[in-house]
């Protein structure tokens, strides 16, 4: 298969937990290359941007001032069906349910807030991947 992009998000529960090596440890470990990467405060608009999709839903205003408060570390990550293999890296959405072995699943847990603060973003798809990564390294 051609090589593909993605971005990948550490949080900023992940960034706050000194979880930024850690999870780039695992990309790479897993073959992965990291290509470009900066450290970002996300303003309102961007993430506005980024989450797009779930305007509306319960969880988006709770989303967007989570990953306000404090900085996100954004990554372009390139690789063979990259897109599918972080997030199979990431694990499941809820923490509490992820995988033992995935990063949702060894260092997440439900903590009781409204957001589900599980460490990092995956793009889902090729079309949200160059969507994704035309925002944060405009
Ligand atoms: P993912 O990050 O696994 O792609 P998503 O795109 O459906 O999941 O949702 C984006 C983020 O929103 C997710 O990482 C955490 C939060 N979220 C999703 N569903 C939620 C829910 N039911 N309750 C609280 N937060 C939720
Ligand atoms: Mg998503």
């Amino acid at each position: 298969d051609a090589i593909q992009e993605t971005l990948v998000l550490v949080k900023p529960d992940g960034v706050a937990r000194n979880l930024i090596g850690e999870i780039l440890r695992r990309i790479e470990a897993k073959g992965y290359s990291v290509t470009d990467l900066r450290m970002v405060e996300a303003d309102r608009g961007l993430l506005e941007q980024h989450y797009e999709e779930h305007v509306g839903k319960p969880f988006y205003e709770p989303l967007v001032e989570f990953m306000q408060s404090g900085p996100v570390v954004a990554v372009r990550v390139a690789g063979q069906r990259v897109i599918e293999g972080f997030r199979s890296l990431a694990g499941a959405t809820d923490p509490t349910v992820a995988a033992p072995g995935t990063i949702r699943g060894d260092f997440g847990r439900d903590w009781g807030l409204r957001v589900q603060q599980n460490l990092v973003h995956g793009s889902d798809s090729p079309e949200s991947a160059a969507r994704e990564l035309a925002l944060w390294f405009r």
